[in-house]
């Protein structure tokens, strides 16, 4: 049959889904304007009194901040900040409103739906949520009956609901639990846990910091903590406070800062380990912490940086030796409220590991690791199974890993903490390396946010084989939907549960709980509760672990172990209030903490470290100094570690040359490139969130188009000026991992140009969370009619009918450019980050 005939059999004149109807997802030609109807607009103001508070957190990011949801007679009028949230200080930012126009968007998928046709067809039958469990289970069952549980995998994003999902897992007994974090800042965490110990990023005391030393990190725009740290600084730059920001790119933080530093791309390495040999060099240093609390001696210290003097970063980054000396003495002089820190521009490259160490070091230098006003660190809430109890039985972890969640070529991706190294994920499906008979993806959009997304990512989900069955959770048609045999139909972040917490910028510890404002509409359903919907049907052995109703009396149930507090127990208070927090002092200078007798019960020393034994493991847990016991870091050494014998001896085992030290060197690719070249970059927005708020009509508004920057000089050169069009043609770069089918041309693709100052002339950028092929009118930047919309079932929205002024067929920008085509897979050695800012490309004018 047809593809269209096959549509107008079944969908063309239904004027709501029913059960059994197929409908075509994907884009359509042109459709016709419709006159916009006539809205109702609720203002606030007008309804005030009677607005319902819910306490609860937004989601449109990864800062989570507390929000109220302001909700009357059942829908959301809007969202304010939180009072109890420590983190956010009670207000939101834009995305957080915008993110609103998510619960009724108009293509929100709102019913199960099974794939007809070829994968990627667009062609979805509406069945009912009991069809779609039974689907999933039986797909699972067989796996685990031929003993392969590891064929069932799972794949998440911005997953918060890793508690339900860890016990799902487990009880399948598959570890292959997979997520992003490679793709995101697994350099930088691998940095502060071989440094300090804290799996974490910094958690800048920002208030009372008076030194900002930013390398690459937008934190007034993105950052993982941003938000929370944007309103401290803007306190602390009224009390007088000074940023230095180092970025390729004019970014909103370079532009707010004192001064702005536009480095050669992944040089900054070059450039701290040169500051630190001149705080070294001429002694402002700390000599209290470099003495007790280092690792090496300081005359190791000055030895290992004789060679990065100002003039060798000079030659590597083209910023004056001069600034360089001046900015550390600077930086030193405002020591210890002062911090050194960076974010994804400075670590995914090559030599990120390294680069973000060299950053770390500074601080350690001038004492300010964990001080008042400096780089602090740990102190948050852990909402692991440990601190809240579980309901019992509990599954136990399968006893196995696989090379596809832990692959041995990366060993430091997973040495401390699970950040696995998804980059790879769909090449190694495509090598065949792994079988997948289920992937469950969840709140991640691979085919564009992906490194060669668009390429390797799609190809490996469009095949059966590869992949037997895939079951994606999403609130819209997204790039991932599109590429699945069932999606399910996700309650929004306004109407489901979750605990959470992320680093507390008051270095007290607090929790945060994400609860419905409003019901999902539809069969919307919270996916933790599909999960535990599928895990009934799973047979008696896997059933026992799922002994409760709900995802929220699971919830309840962790939080009831919660002391009472205002009489009420930890559920009802989190309700009620939507915020925890516990009353300790700030955590300033945490390894310097003197161990209790207790703590000591049962202890032994060598060599000054003080260990004890779990579970059958000898495991270090303070230092002795100067005869007493402190906590120290934890590190092997308990001791901040710029040596360590750890790396050091990864690589002697992977035959990697790296000898422990945080050295600098330019990642191969930089090295070979040639003058007129350029190195591909790419950032965020602060007014988008990856590939999940292009669907969301208030903010895609603002920003819905992403020309490439180049600078004024190399605008010249090229003959090109702004909203010209040049072809950008990137080349795969010599590495330690061989791709799948490797072409040394990864990309072309055609760009729009906007030509400025604010960029390194060396450097191409291209903002991500554009280009979007799915995701509906408003992401897809497509005005007119919806393609099918008896699939969506919610009110049409006359603004996606008549108001996509971006629109390209109405003369409009159109929707904007997705780089990942043009990004290879590019794991950096040992920890696997993926080097996102170290492509090599050509540009010519078109
Ligand atoms: N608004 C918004 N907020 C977000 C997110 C979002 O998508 N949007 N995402 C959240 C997530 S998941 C993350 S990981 C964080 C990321 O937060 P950030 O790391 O702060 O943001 P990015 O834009 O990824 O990169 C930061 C900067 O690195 C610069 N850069 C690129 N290459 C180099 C280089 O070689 N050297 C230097 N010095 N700079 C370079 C870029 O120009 C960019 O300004 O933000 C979180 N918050
Ligand atoms: N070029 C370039 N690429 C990048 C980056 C970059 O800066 N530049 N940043 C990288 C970084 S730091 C990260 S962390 C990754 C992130 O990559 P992903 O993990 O893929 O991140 P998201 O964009 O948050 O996930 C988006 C998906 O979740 C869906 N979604 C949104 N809300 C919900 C919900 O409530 N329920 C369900 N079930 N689904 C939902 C969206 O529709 C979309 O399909 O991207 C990386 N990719
Ligand atoms: S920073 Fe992120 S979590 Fe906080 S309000 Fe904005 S979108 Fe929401
Ligand atoms: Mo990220």
């Amino acid at each position: 049959m047809e593809r269209r005939e096959f549509i107008k059999k079944f969908a063309a004149t239904v004027a709501a889904m029913q059960l059994g109807d197929v409908i075509s997802l994907i884009p359509n030609a042109v459709a016709a304007e419709v006159p916009t109807a006539a809205l109702s607009h609720l203002r606030l103001a007008d309804c005030i009194a009677d607005v319902l508070r819910v306490p609860s957190v937004c989601l449109n990011c990864s800062n989570v901040c507390g929000m109220n949801v302001l909700v009357k007679d059942g829908q959301i009028l809007g969202v304010e900040g939180s009072k109890t949230d420590p983190n956010p200080q009670g207000k939101l930012c834009a995305k957080a409103h915008g993110g609103v126009s998510a619960v009724n968007y108009s293509e929100r998928i709102v019913y199960p739906l099974k794939r007809v046709g070829e994968r990627g067809s667009g062609l979805w039958q509406r069945i009912t949520m009991e069809e779609a469990y039974e689907m999933i289970a039986e797909r699972i069952k067989p796996a685990i009956a031929a003993g392969h549980p590891e064929r069932v995998v799972f794949h998440g994003g911005r997953n918060k609901i890793g508690d339900i999902v860890g016990r799902f897992m487990n009880a399948v007994g598959s570890p292959v639990v997979l997520n992003h974090r490679a793709l995101c800042s697994a350099n930088k965490r691998a940095a502060n846990l071989t440094s300090i110990g804290d799996k974490d990023w910094e958690t800048v005391d920002a208030e009372r910091c008076r030194y900002f030393l930013n390398f690459g990190s937008n934190f007034l725009e993105a950052h993982q903590g941003g938000f929370p740290l944007m309103r401290r600084y803007v306190k602390a730059k009224a009390a007088g406070a000074k940023m230095v920001t180092f970025d390729v790119r004019l970014s909103n933080t370079a532009g707010r800062s004192d001064e702005w530093h536009a480095p050669f791309p992944a040089s900054e390495g070059a450039v701290a380990l040169a500051m630190a040999h001149v705080i070294v060099n001429e002694n402002r240093y700390d000599a209290e912490f470099v003495n007790a609390w280092m690792n090496v001696s300081l005359a190791e210290i000055k030895t290992f940086l004789a060679p990065y003097t100002p003039k060798f970063a000079e030659e590597a980054s083209g910023i004056a030796a001069s600034d360089i000396a001046r900015i550390a003495r600077e930086f030193a002089t405002a020591a210890p409220a002062c911090v050194a820190f960076t974010n994804r521009g400075t670590q995914g490259h090559q030599n990120g590991f390294n680069n973000e160490r060299a950053v770390v070091l500074l601080n350690a230098l001038v004492g300010s690791v964990g001080a008042e006003g400096g780089y602090a660190y740990g102190g948050s809430q852990s909402i692991k199974g440990s601190n809240f109890p579980e309901p019992a039985p509990i599954p136990p972890k399968p006893k196995f890993s696989t090379d596809l969640e832990d692959p041995k070529q990366y060993p430091l991706s997973n040495h401390w903490a699970k950040m696995k190294v998804s980059e790879l994920v769909f090449d190694k499906l495509l090598k065949g390396e792994h079988q997948v008979d289920v992937y469950l993806s969840y709140t991640i959009a691979a085919p564009q946010n992906w490194p060669e997304g668009p390429q390797v990512t799609v190809a490996a989900l469009k095949d059966e084989q590869k992949i037997k069955f895939h079951a994606c959770s999403d609130v819209v048609y997204s790039e991932m939907a599109h590429y699945a045999d069932l999606i399910l139909p996700d309650a929004t972040y306004f109407e489901r549960y979750t605990i959470d917490a992320r680093n507390a910028y008051e270095l007290q510890p607090y929790m945060v709980l994400r609860q419905p404002a409003v019901e999902p509409p539809f069969d919307c359903e919270n996916f933790a509760d599909s999960l535990i919907n599928i895990a009934k049907r799973l047979g008696p052995d896997i059933a026992k672990y799922f002994d409760f109703d709900s995802y929220a009396e699971f919830v309840a149930y962790r939080l009831n172990s919660l002391p009472k507090r205002d009489g009420l127990n930890g559920f009802d208070y989190m309700k009620k209030h939507g915020a925890w927090v516990w009353d300790k002092p700030k955590n300033y200078r945490p390894f310097a903490k003197t161990l209790s007798a207790e703590q000591l019960l049962g202890t032994t020393v060598e060599n000054g470290v003080i260990y004890q034994e779990v579970k059958g493991k000898k495991q270090a847990i303070g230092v002795m100094q100067n005869g007493v016991a402190k906590r120290g870091f934890q590190t092997p050494s308990r001791k901040f570690e710029l040596h360590s014998p750890y790396v050091e001896q990864m690589a002697q085992q992977l035959g990697i040359k790296d000898d422990g030290w945080p050295h600098f060197a330019f990642p191969e690719s930089m090295t070979q490139r040639k003058p007129h070249q350029l190195v591909l970059t790419t950032f965020k927005w602060n007014v988008h969130t990856q590939g999940r708020t292009a669907p969301q009509k208030y903010l895609t508004e603002i920003v819905h188009d992403n020309p490439a920057w180049i600078n004024r000089q190399t605008a010249k050169r090229l003959g090109v000026k702004s909203g010209d069009f040049v072809e950008v043609t990137s080349y795969r770069p010599v590495s330690d991992y061989q791709v799948h089918n490797p072409s040394e041309v990864v990309g072309k693709i055609k760009v729009k140009v906007v030509v400025t100052e604010g960029i390194h002339p060396d450097v191409i950028a291209i903002s991500n969370s554009m280009g979007m092929n799915y995701g509906g009118r408003i992401a897809e930047g497509r005005n007119g009619k919806a393609a099918e919309l008896p699939a969506f079932a919610q009110a049409e929205d006359a603004d996606m009918v008549s108001h996509i002024w971006w629109d390209k067929r109405r003369g409009g920008a159109g929707n904007g450019f997705n780089p990942n085509s043009l990004i290879p897979i590019n794991p950096s050695p040992l920890v696997g980050n993926q080097s996102w800012n170290d492509t090599i490309c050509d540009v010519v004018k078109v």
